[in-house]
């Protein structure tokens, strides 16, 4: 009789920590919610001297969509050998013909991923900015413009 007791016990035990974390993330989700928009990410990949699959970004710049305020994952690949970034830049701010040094154009990026080495990935996250479409570049001297994009943010 004590076994069979013990054995309820355990298995109401059971219940109420399922019932009790389904709760918790419940919890979690609402606050992530009330927080803005749901997280995004967005996928980037680098070659040598360009966004992407093809190289004809100043014709065709990638583009890379997401929602206006949400929290965006970046993550890139580069899969050149040279070093890339992923920046962008804020909207009506002046570019230079060609970028000699990335200290000229760092007061206009709104965000930018850090240089990545060839052959290296990396990550990171930054707050969409207002809806509009947003040139991005590539800050390594002389990569700009051949290596660009358009990160389009929808309101
Ligand atoms: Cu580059």
């Amino acid at each position: 009789m004590k076994k069979v007791l013990l054995s309820l016990v355990l298995i109401l035990t059971g219940v109420l920590l399922i019932v009790g974390c389904g709760g918790g993330d419940d919890g979690g989700d609402a606050g992530g919610d009330s927080g803005g928009a749901a997280a995004q990410s967005i996928e980037v990949l680098m070659n040598d001297i360009y966004f992407g699959e093809e190289n004809d970004n100043v014709a065709n710049p990638p583009t890379w969509t997401v929602d206006a305020g949400a929290r965006v994952r970046v993550s890139a690949e580069n899969a050149g050998v040279l070093e890339h970034n992923w920046a962008i830049v804020e909207q009506g701010a002046e570019l230079p013909d060609t970028i000699t040094d990335p200290a000229q154009i760092a007061d206009i990026l709104i965000y930018d991923i850090g240089e990545i080495a060839g052959g290296d990935s990396s990550s990171g996250t930054f707050n969409a900015p207002a809806a509009g479409t947003y040139t991005v570049i590539c800050t390594i001297a002389a990569h700009y413009p051949s290596m660009q994009g358009v990160l389009q943010v929808n309101g």
